[in-house]
């Protein structure tokens, strides 16, 4: 695809050497880990399409809708409402990056102990390499963990386009008040940079947009209930990152269709592994693209991921926003209700994350969890430990594993995760 678009990541300020090693990279890796897979769903062919144009055609399109007029917000977070960025005529992108690039001098700006997903966001921002955070006309970051919160204080100085958000910690009625006036202050700032005002009509048709792509996905998720299990944990995963950088409908109906499939699947008990596998629920920090090391692993271990526990699954896709609203208050109030029950480590108290790992091990049939923590992240392996206590009173197996991007440590983590996958089917 590369010929095609150089002018274009040119005139994005892209490093072209940096970015054809970046897509080397991912290119390679996803030969190897994807297309490598057996009796994968024929619906899968255009995730395998969106990957091999995700800084190609997906880019043009967005460069298009900025020469007509469009503005394209960047996110980090799934705390960002994408109903109001759509309603302001606005495009969400998701800017979360899943590969080590340009650390040393990442390393320069960022303390080594910093988890990886904030190291690799600014990697790509310091190697020149993401058309997605170069096209955006404002990127958001929000105040969660302590990392991201004092990373956005580096990172407003390398850009001229950051919106910070905060967010509440605790979930009270003052928690609750803060997050609907940050929605609301945020409501404005999209207003202001598209000249567009949210209207009634503008917000209910957006809310019922996104409500659709998120039903989508989980009703594709839903369906990784069966045993033998229709799609790999693996391509699962592919959906919930795609679901961030696609266009809405099209997304909506890609994963409508891969479930026709999937549901015929299930009637004539075809699996992409025998009835039996031992089954994995994933469980804690997101894994964005091209972060696919825990399931690669897992999957050419002898198990099958049947669900994630994450902002990249069903964390940040499980609940909808009700659609009875009729004035945009009442529509924003909706919002708000929807999204403060996303159950993020940061949250202090964060008890409804433990009950929605356990709701989840029961719906998916899951035989044991996998704590997936990323190396430095402190409220994600914080509560691993209380997590994994009480799955251990219920006599759920759970393994604790931390990571990071490298490689070097797969050979650790394969031996440790086979070991889990004995204990499990003992
Ligand atoms: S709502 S999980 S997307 S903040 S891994 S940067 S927590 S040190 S990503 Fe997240 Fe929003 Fe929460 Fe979800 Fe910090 Fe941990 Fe790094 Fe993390």
């Amino acid at each position: 695809m590369s010929e095609n678009y150089r002018s274009m990541w040119t005139d994005l300020g892209l490093d072209l050497d940096a970015h054809d090693v970046l897509l080397g990279v991912l290119g390679n890796a996803y030969q190897e880990t994807f297309l490598s897979q057996k009796a994968r769903p024929e619906g899968m062919s255009y995730f395998d399409f969106v990957m091999s144009e995700v800084h190609g055609l997906r880019i043009k399109e967005l460069m298009d809708e900025k020469a007509a007029g469009r503005k394209i917000v960047g996110s980090y977070c799934v705390f960002v409402p994408e109903e109001l960025v759509l309603a302001a005529n606005a495009t969400l992108v998701g800017l979360c990056s899943g590969a080590d690039f340009a650390m040393e001098e990442v390393e320069r700006l960022l303390p080594r102990n910093t988890c990886a997903l904030i190291k690799s966001s600014f990697g790509f921002k310091l190697g020149k390499v993401c058309p997605y955070l170069e096209s955006a006309d404002m990127i958001v970051g929000e105040n969660t963990c302590d990392g991201k919160k004092k990373a956005y204080e580096s990172l407003g100085l390398l850009v001229d386009n950051l919106y910070v958000m905060d967010l509440p910690q605790v979930k009270s009625e003052t928690g609750r008040a803060l997050l609907k006036g940050e929605y609301l202050r945020f409501k404005a700032a999209l207003e202001e940079l598209t000249g567009v005002p949210i209207t009634p009509e503008s917000l209910r048709k957006a809310i019922h947009t996104v409500n659709a792509k998120r039903a989508a996905i989980h009703r594709l998720l839903s369906l990784r209930q069966a045993d033998p299990a229709p799609i790999s944990g693996l391509d699962a995963l592919l959906a919930n990152q795609v679901f961030f950088y696609d266009n809405p409908e099209r997304f909506t109906d890609s994963v409508n269709k891969i479930c026709d499939e999937l549901e015929k699947r299930i009637q004539d008990n075809i699996g992409v592994f025998p009835t039996g596998t031992p089954r994995i629920l994933v469980s804690g920090c997101p894994q964005a693209v091209p972060n696919w090391k825990l399931p690669m692993i897992v999957e050419t271990s002898g198990a099958v991921i049947v669900g994630e526990e994450s902002c990249v699954g069903e964390r940040g896709t499980r609940n909808l926003t009700a659609e009875s609203g009729q004035t945009v208050e009442a529509m924003i109030e909706a919002i708000v209700d929807r999204y403060y029950q996303v159950d993020c480590a940061i949250f202090t108290p964060n008890s409804d994350r433990l009950a929605h790992i356990e709701e989840m091990v029961a719906a998916y049939k899951a035989d044991g969890v996998i704590h997936y923590g990323l190396q430095f992240c402190q409220p994600y392996i914080m509560e691993s430990i209380p997590v994994e206590k009480a799955l251990e009173e219920k006599n759920i197996p759970c393994l604790r594993i931390e990571t990071d991007y490298g490689m070097e440590d797969v050979g650790q983590l394969k031996t440790r995760v086979e070991a889990f996958i004995e204990q499990i089917k003992g």
